[in-house]
């Protein structure tokens, strides 16, 4: 028997990744970029155990028992058996696979970027692979590729028609920039209205806003975000992230019919962001919004008790009965 045990942090992107050129292998229109979160944070962990005494391959999501018959886990177990060792005595043996997140799955807090990541680097342990194998977990979830790299991350689109150059770069490890903090504001633990997968392929479909996006705006953000963070430049940094994830929603609401994925609350940590930076006659906070209404805030570390106060100001924290708190009497 063989087992194997990782855990793989989610990214949080800062130019988004949206739209496919290739739905299957799961190639992108775009390059993006993103920060891994560190290992103590918001993690997948995947245990894989191999033995010939399994009668059938398994699967468990967050205790829940999965199908294995998914087209994207078969596809990333194809090619990770591809390029292993075929001498390997445990090559044909089933496999029990159990994935479990220590955040809310599939709300939009890249939980099937850390999870794919995580069950591809187990895989490639269990298959002894050495190397790159960023393109086999982009093929399990686009965004999963950039959590296999910690730090910061480039997920280069690439231009070969197998996806083999559709890979993730590390362009900065994180302690380049070790003062960079990250808040996730969790407005919505639900599972979002509408999957990534599904919401991206319409804004493909219907999108002309999405052409421009990807051809014009996306490469001349990633070039100058890689600079800014080369430099470590968080007044740049910061008007990037806002700018991109705004002009991300946008080809959201230019999709037919539209991905309306940010709430009141989210409009209201937008406001709050640029009322902060205005006050401070800089930016010292970045919000960037995935497919859902939470908010992530990229700052430093000197700004964070500072901003938490502004956000307990605009946004109380609530009891158990959906009340905002009225603040103890004096
Ligand atoms: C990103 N997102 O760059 C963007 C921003 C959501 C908004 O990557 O179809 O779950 O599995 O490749 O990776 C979400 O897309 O989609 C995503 P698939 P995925 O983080």
């Amino acid at each position: 028997m063989k087992v194997v045990t990782c855990i793989a942090p989610v990214n949080i992107a800062v130019i988004k990744y949206w739209g496919k050129s290739d739905e299957d292998l799961i190639i992108p229109i775009n390059d993006s970029l993103s920060g891994t979160l560190s290992m103590d944070t918001m993690c997948a962990k995947t245990t894989i155990i191999a033995s010939p005494e399994l009668q059938e391959n398994i699967f468990w999501l967050n205790g829940k028992e999965q199908s294995f018959d998914n087209k994207r886990l078969a596809n990333c177990l194809q090619e990770v058996k591809q390029i292993a060792d075929k001498s390997l005595p445990h090559l044909n043996w089933k496999l029990s696979i159990k994935s479990e997140n220590n955040f809310p799955t599939a709300a939009g807090l890249a939980s099937s970027a850390a999870g794919y990541a995580c069950m591809v680097t187990a895989l490639a342990k269990l298959y002894e692979i050495k190397g790159d194998v960023s393109y086999i977990a982009r093929m399990g979830s686009g965004s999963a590729c950039r959590s296999m790299y910690g730090g910061w991350v480039l997920w280069c689109k690439g231009s070969s028609s197998d996806g083999k150059d559709s890979i993730a770069k590390q362009i900065a490890p994180a302690a380049h920039w070790p003062e960079m903090r990250v808040i996730v504001l969790v407005v919505n633990d639900e599972k979002k209205k509408y999957s990534s997968t599904d919401a991206m392929k319409r804004s493909v479909q219907t999108s002309e806003l999405l052409k421009h996006r990807a051809n014009h705006v996306v490469p001349k953000m990633v070039k100058a975000c890689i600079e800014a963070i080369k430099k470590k430049d968080f007044e740049t940094f910061a008007e990037i992230t806002m700018k991109e994830s705004n002009s991300f929603h946008a080809i959201c609401q230019d999709t037919y019919p539209p991905c309306v994925y940010l709430n009141d609350t989210s409009h209201t940590i937008i406001a709050a962001v640029h009322a902060y930076n205005e006050f401070k006659s800089a930016n010292k906070v970045a919000y960037t919004f995935d497919a859902g209404p939470n908010a992530v805030l990229y700052l430093l570390e000197s700004s964070v008790d500072e901003f938490i106060s502004v956000i307990n100001y605009v946004l109380p924290p609530m009891d158990n009965n959906g009340d905002y708190y009225k603040g103890l009497p004096v």
